[in-house]
């Protein structure tokens, strides 16, 4: 039997899909789909969500592009002062990285393990390979960023009205991360309720290592990670990240779909199908920044409170009607960079 798995693990995936009987579907269950994936007229969509306001994009246009690709870009939609005073906080936090309880992941220092702010080197912290996550439960101008009625407009529409923002990441540099898809990792109640923004806090340059992607993919079939089905779990799956990169690769190779690369300026975003190949490109230029936020989305359904909550409910704020659940282990510095309430448009 032991040898039996050495051999097997040695095999790339086309190669030990026979060996390995798939247990459970290789797709996101069709009952669950948020209405947008389901064969629905836009009009549909569009009736249920109910938008009051006047928005600087057309919704049906965007839409359409959104089901065939898998990703829309808005331009122009995010006030940049406030994307400006964001980036001020996060200089100022990790100059006083020792007054914070938020947690980071930064190569080389403690490599795939997340770690407390105030325990890494603030040289590391201002380098390339950091990523502060879940910024925003501290900082209320995060907070008020990630649910700008711009962004919330568009995600009712393609997960429901009753939305979480869930998850984030501020990045400095880019995070030259492989191909991925983010529905196997940022796991909520409903995989396929899962949606993401990419938030430039800086016009992106070529040479920064942008954020590519493939569109259309979302449609793609899904890679089983053996014995987890279409989701990663360390430890149980048979297939590693590493697998699942290099398998995307050459599916979007054999479907002809050409990689693109995010080329967006301060003020724009990009929302993504939470099933959307993307990554991170190669750094041209160490010298050059690539600053962003990342916000991950789901539904109240699917993710009805906070990851590591272990009571019934989490202690939850409301933004433009986003639930933002409060992090249990850290309460006390939820809220704690307040300046962002006094920012206004
Ligand atoms: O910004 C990047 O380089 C990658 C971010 C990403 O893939 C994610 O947060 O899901
Ligand atoms: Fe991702």
């Amino acid at each position: 039997m032991i040898a039996f798995l050495k051999n097997t693990f040695r095999r790339p995936y086309h190669q030990i899909r026979h060996y390995v009987a798939p247990q459970g579907p290789r797709d996101f269950d069709s009952e669950t789909l948020p209405l947008v994936d389901k064969d629905v007229s836009l009009e549909q969509v569009i009736e249920k969500v109910q938008i009051k306001e006047e928005l600087p994009f057309d919704l049906k246009e965007k839409l359409a592009f959104w089901r065939e690709n898998g990703y829309v870009v808005l331009e122009n939609v995010l006030p940049t002062q406030w994307l400006d005073n964001l980036w001020n906080e996060v200089e100022d936090t990790i100059e006083n990285h020792e007054k914070y309880d938020l947690t980071a992941l930064v190569y080389q220092f403690n490599n795939t393990k997340d770690a407390k702010l105030k325990d890494i080197p603030k040289e590391k912290l201002k380098d390339i390979g950091a990523r502060i996550n879940d910024y925003h439960s501290a900082s209320i101008g995060a907070k008020k960023v990630m649910t700008h009625p711009n962004i919330v407009a568009f995600l009712r529409a393609v997960l429901d009205n009753d939305l979480t923002a869930f998850q984030s990441l501020v990045f400095k540099y880019s995070s030259q991360q492989s191909t991925h898809q983010d529905y196997p990792w940022v796991t909520s109640g409903v995989p396929s309720h899962l949606a993401a923004a990419w938030i430039p806090l800086e016009d992106v340059h070529p040479d920064s290592g942008p954020l590519f992607y493939y569109p259309g993919s979302h449609k793609l079939p899904k890679f089983h990670f053996g014995v987890t089905g279409i989701l990663y779990k360390h430890g149980l799956s048979l297939f590693s990240p590493d697998q699942f990169g290099k398998y995307l690769d050459k599916i979007c190779a054999k479907f002809g779909i050409q990689k693109k690369v995010l080329l967006i300026k301060k003020g724009d975003i990009l929302i993504w199908h939470g099933a959307l190949a993307h990554g991170g490109s190669r750094i041209n230029n160490a010298e050059m920044t690539r600053k962003s936020f990342v916000c991950h989305y789901s539904t109240v359904q699917a993710q009805p409170k906070h990851r590591a909550e272990t009571k019934d409910v989490s202690q939850t704020s409301y933004y433009n009607g986003v639930a933002i659940y409060a992090n249990p282990a850290n309460l006390a510095q939820e809220d704690i960079i307040s300046q962002g309430k006094d920012w206004i448009e």
